[in-house]
């Protein structure tokens, strides 16, 4: 065996190939949502693992560059991006990856048609999903909270299909102080006195210490005005455009890149806000609870990433498992390694039926045709399915690449990107504490604790008594049944855990209704 070499992992059209996405997307949409989503999803599948895998492959390899100063040492702060971070950008255009979900031609199953089509975007994109999450948020916040013309000023660009038009939003709360606590946020805002395109109300002063898709034309941010109360609840929600007219930054100074573990074609940003002309958006103090609006979108973005991340690590590992032989026959012929994927395939089922089960419920609140107990699940899952989702992620990352052995470990087959991206998911858009504690939050602010228990007792996987339903529902019940009456400090001890296996259970219950 003197000349053998390995054969690597090949990928085919990534709609085509995915059985439980066409077996689900047939199930559930109407005739008239599937006959167009279908053949565009087809189309995207094909891109997936053409054009878009050669975009993305060049974004990764070429990462973005800050350059502060022009040649003559003026400061510009320009972001050099990859022509394949561009074209990728171009894709989500002209594909509707974000404007799909607001055309509601379809009702709430628009959003299920667009969480298909980020589905198959996602995981080709070298991370643009990242912008795309914080558009589509930002869209949503225009939408619920923007004056008229700030809606139709900033949801024109956001929601356009044409790329020469379409702008993506940066959401920026994160300070030196802390990303899970933003009450130490020490961005002032102050009453601005000039003229500005958009209705600038204030001007920001401050350090943003994570600002992710930094080339975007706008953003959506927490500041405090001047004189408003310390911790979280002065803060405001402020709309701002990163540049002027003539295509300079608004008193906006990027001190540097983040040298990232992973997600290195996504340019990540340091920067102060050094009298940044900005709209207040929702009343003054509220800008949490605004911004709570963009965090659901997002987190829920995060999740179909997740979903796509694992997919395609999946499809790279069973097609290696076709091509690898050791002891004599190929590794998908071996017992054990079947077994591996099996699980593998599981925790993917899982976390794929919850995920669209959620995304689902929001098409319906976006189209106000959901009931109030739907209204009530969406508000808890959205936390349980975000951090259920990532933890799910970096598993079946970290399988894969144990998959294929010591290549796996070595930079050249890109393989690696598949745990170091696959780590992001738990961190940014809430941390798993702090997204179990939210879900806490939902169940006393909403009393959603019996509501969630209802859910479950009446799903059809409890009817049937689906016995792997039923072994992990019992184990949800005997948690919150120990935990009935105890401190908040015992919840929240517990939380993660609790988060956890109603992920688990989640997850079972949606595979069942969906009978994937
Ligand atoms: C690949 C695809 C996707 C990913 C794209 C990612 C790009 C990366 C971007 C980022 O990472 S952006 C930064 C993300 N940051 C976070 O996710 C922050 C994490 N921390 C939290 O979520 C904290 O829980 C929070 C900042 C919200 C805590 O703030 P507070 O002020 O201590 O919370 P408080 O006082 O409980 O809530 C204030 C109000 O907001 C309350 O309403 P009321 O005023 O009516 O009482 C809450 O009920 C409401 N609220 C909080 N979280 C909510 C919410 N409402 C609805 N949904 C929620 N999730
Ligand atoms: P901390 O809040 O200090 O958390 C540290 C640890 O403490 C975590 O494990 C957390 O779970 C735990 N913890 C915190 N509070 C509690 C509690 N009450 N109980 C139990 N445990 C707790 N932010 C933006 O605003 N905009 C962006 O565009 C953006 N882009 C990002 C891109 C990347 C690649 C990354 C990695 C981060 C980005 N972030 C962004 C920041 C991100 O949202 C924060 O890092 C995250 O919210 C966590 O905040 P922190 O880093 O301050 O960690």
């Amino acid at each position: 065996m003197k000349n053998f070499y390995q054969e690597g992992p090949s990928l085919t059209n990534t709609f085509e190939s995915d059985e439980i996405l066409k077996k689900f997307l047939t199930k559930v949409l109407p005739p008239d949502c599937q006959r167009e989503a279908l053949p565009h999803l087809a189309h995207l599948g094909q891109r997936a693992v053409t054009d878009m895998l050669d975009w993305a492959q060049e974004a990764e390899a070429q990462p973005p560059v800050h350059v502060p100063f022009d040649p003559w040492g003026r400061r510009i702060d320009d972001i050099k991006v990859s022509n394949g971070w561009k074209q990728l950008e171009k894709v989500a255009a002209e594909e509707g990856i974000v404007a799909t979900a607001y055309e509601r031609r379809f009702g709430a199953f628009s959003r299920v048609y667009q969480m298909a089509l980020l589905y198959i975007y996602s995981p080709s994109s070298a991370i643009f999903s990242c912008p795309l999450a914080m558009t589509d948020g930002a869209a949503r916040a225009l939408e619920l909270y923007g004056t008229p013309e700030l809606k139709t000023r900033g949801m024109s660009h956001l929601l356009s299909k044409d790329s020469t038009s379409f702008w993506t939003a940066g959401q920026w709360m994160t300070e030196r102080t802390g990303g899970s606590d933003v009450s130490g946020t020490s961005t002032d805002a102050h009453p601005y006195q000039g003229q500005s395109s958009f209705g600038a109300t204030h001007t920001l002063h401050g350090t943003k210490w994570f600002t992710s898709a930094t080339t975007s034309q706008m953003a959506l941010t927490l500041a405090r005005p001047a004189g408003a109360p310390a911790g979280s609840r002065g803060l405001s929600l402020f709309y701002l455009e990163l540049r002027n007219n003539q295509g300079q930054l608004n008193n906006i100074q990027i001190h540097r890149l983040k040298d990232k573990l992973g997600t290195k074609a996504l340019p990540t940003a340091e920067l102060s806000l050094q009298g940044t002309p900005a709209r207040m958006m929702g009343g003054e103090g509220e800008g949490v609870k605004r911004i709570a609006s963009v965090l659901n979108i997002t987190r829920i973005y995060n999740s179909m990433c997740a979903v796509g991340h694992m997919r395609r690590a999946l499809d790279l590992a069973q097609s290696y498992s076709k091509k690898r032989t050791a002891f004599g026959k190929l590794l998908i012929d071996h017992p054990l390694h079947r077994e591996t994927l099996r699980w593998l395939e599981e925790d993917f089922r899982h976390s794929f039926a919850f995920s669209f089960l959620v995304a689902h419920l929001l098409g319906k609140e976006e189209v106000g045709e959901i009931s109030a107990a739907e209204r009530t699940l969406l508000r808890t899952l959205t936390p349980v399915l975000k951090l259920y989702t990532a933890k799910k992620a970096m598993i079946v990352s970290s399988e894969v690449v144990e998959i294929f052995g010591g290549a796996g470990y070595v930079e050249d087959t890109g393989l690696p990107r598949l745990v170091r991206d696959g780590q992001v998911f738990s961190i940014w858009e809430g941390t798993t504490n702090v997204l179990a504690l939210d879900m806490l939050r939902a169940f006393e602010k909403e009393q959603s604790l019996p509501v969630v228990m209802e859910y479950l007792k009446n799903s059809p996987a409890a009817k049937a008594n689906q016995p792997k339903f039923m072994a992990k529902w019992t184990v949800f019940q005997e948690l919150v049944n120990k935990l009935n009456g105890n401190s908040p400090e015992t919840w929240e001890s517990n939380a993660r855990q609790l988060a956890l296996s109603l992920g688990d259970v989640m997850g079972e219950a949606a595979v069942y209704n969906f009978e994937l």
